[in-house]
């Protein structure tokens, strides 16, 4: 069974943020782990690009919504691929085979008998793409709003199709209780089910007053209302409406779909009780991870504190950038981006308790063993001790990432990497140079030993930096899976010269400094 693994498709109406970088990021360091476990991983993204929001925006930009998805389409996919991100598949909403997949599950639906014609009438947010309850909403200086997004919404009446939502009120309550697993954190799942338990409407799922949508099937006046479109873009990944083929089956249900918390409802409980409508199993897992802020402030195009990642990068480097945004929110929370706390943890984590251990151990054995890979013997017990930590490190850190605790996850590998430190310290192998070179031998074998254990683990984050680490290890390209983690590197290998992996931040120095 293939490990299929989806992030939220953004809307191209704008150029990508740092919140979109996040979800990749950590999507991304999913399907790497599951893929160095030993796992096929199919891992798509993508692009949602129907509906209002894109309809208005080309409209102001005097330009086609087909040239506006375009454009920043190739924006999406362009950060992706700056990020390093190894997805299988960017799927466009606009791509053929999801028009067929979005009219093949409407038409299940409506075969259920779950779709019926009527009329709307009530408050719609276009920022939100969401249909907002009057409770829902509050009056801000004169102006409606969504209470929970703080968007406008516009009074919207129209005929509309609606999906008999309020049918399945008990279903959904029964899969949250029988399946806890199916949303995370807790946190989100305790919500969904509140927002369940307290009754639900049916829900308006066409549009007459504009037509850059998916036609419905049968009635070409409508269009789909872009949040049925866009969820169902994770079965068109899996090759729906081709239930029976070998694809659907290996691949759906999906075994896990990364979003934002803001679209939890969306995930959780819309789309559940339409696959279940169509007769389609629902996904295994829906996570929801937290907002990213800057230096705990809304991002907002207006306030002029939006992030852009591309500028992270430069300053930081990619690996680092990767590594802080995992490592410093725990995964599912809100979090906040500062430089300080970037620097921070690229000197410390970084160059000190990582880099540096490399760094120096490779270098003694450059310098005192000809660059001969040490062999593990005459072990004593701290040696053993701090082996096994590393050793024991997979089924611990493999429990933490099927749960999507990234932090968790970077959190026990750093354990023992602060435990080698602590380790050499106490050594002292610099000493032994001249007074035991056998067991100044032994010290660097376990530290090396460590060293590539825990590279190997992290690879998912840091895939640049780890690679070229193992490369000074002298381990094979074809030597770095999971599988691998039991077997060391022969004694008496050559090493490379080593060259440092993860320098302390400098600070660029100003032109007229
Ligand atoms: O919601 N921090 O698209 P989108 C962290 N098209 N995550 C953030 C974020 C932030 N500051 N801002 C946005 C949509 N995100 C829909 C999804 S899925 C079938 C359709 C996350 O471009 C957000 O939570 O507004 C979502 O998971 C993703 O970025 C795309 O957001």
């Amino acid at each position: 069974m293939t490990f299929y693994i989806t992030t939220a498709i953004a809307y191209p109406n704008g150029t990508p943020h740092i919140g979109h970088a996040y979800e990749y990021i950590a999507a991304d360091t999913l399907a790497r782990f599951h893929r160095l476990d030993g796992e096929d991983v199919y891992f798509m993204t993508g692009t949602d690009e129907h509906g209002l929001k894109m309809q208005q925006t080309a409209e102001k930009e005097g330009i086609a919504p087909r040239e506006l998805a375009d454009r920043n389409a190739a924006a999406f996919q362009q950060l992706q691929d700056f990020l390093g991100s190894s997805y299988d598949r960017f799927i466009r909403t606009t791509d053929d085979d999801h028009k067929v997949a979005s009219q093949a599950i409407w038409t299940r639906m409506q075969d259920a008998g779950d779709i019926y014609l009527d009329a709307y009438s009530g408050w719609y947010s276009v920022r939100d793409e969401a249909f907002y309850q009057e409770d829902e909403t509050e009056l801000v200086d004169g102006e409606r709003r969504s209470i929970t997004t703080g968007t406008p919404v516009t009074w919207t009446e129209e005929e509309s199709y609606f999906f008999r939502l309020s049918a399945y009120q008990d279903r959904l309550l029964d899969l949250y209780r029988e399946h806890p697993e199916f949303v995370g954190p807790d946190v989100r799942r305790n919500e969904v089910a509140s927002f369940v338990a307290s009754g639900l409407k049916d829900l308006s799922i066409s549009r007459t007053t504009f037509d850059w949508g998916i036609p419905v099937p049968g009635d070409e006046r409508h269009v789909m209302y872009v949040w049925v479109d866009a969820l169902t873009n994770y079965l068109t990944g899996a090759g729906f409406p081709d239930v029976d083929s070998e694809r659907f089956r290996d691949l759906w249900p999906a075994d896990v779909h990364i979003i934002g918390k803001d679209i939890s409802r969306f995930h959780a409980v819309y789309w559940p009780a339409f696959l279940m409508s169509a007769g389609i199993e629902v996904p295994k897992r829906v996570h929801a991870h937290g907002f990213l802020f800057n230096k705990g402030e809304k991002m907002s195009k207006s306030v002029g504190n939006v992030v852009d990642p591309y500028d992270l990068v430069e300053s930081f480097g990619l690996d680092t950038l990767r590594y802080f945004v995992l490592r410093e929110i725990s995964y599912g929370q809100d979090g906040s981006y500062s430089a300080d706390g970037i620097i921070t943890r690229k000197n410390t984590d970084l160059a000190n308790e990582y880099g540096n251990l490399a760094q120096r151990s490779l270098s003694m054995v450059g310098k005192n063993l000809d660059g001969s890979m040490p062999a593990l013997t005459d072990l004593t017990a701290e040696d053993e001790e701090l082996l096994a930590a590393a050793r024991g490190l997979l089924p611990v850190v493999r429990e933490h990432v099927h749960l999507q605790n990234l932090h968790l996850y970077l959190g026990e590998a750093w354990k023992v990497l602060s435990a080698a430190n602590r380790y050499i310290s106490a050594q002292e192998p610099w000493k032994l140079k001249k007074t035991d070179p056998e067991r100044m031998s032994a010290v660097l074998a376990v530290v090396l030993e460590v060293v590539r254990i825990v590279s190997l683990l992290v690879q998912p984050v840091m895939p640049e930096s780890t690679g070229r680490i193992l490369d000074m290890l002298g381990v094979p390209a074809d030597a770095r899976t999971f599988a691998d983690l039991d077997a060391p590197v022969p004694a008496g290998t050559q090493l490379p010269a080593p060259s440092p992996v993860f320098p302390k931040h400098v600070e660029p120095v100003a032109e007229d400094a």
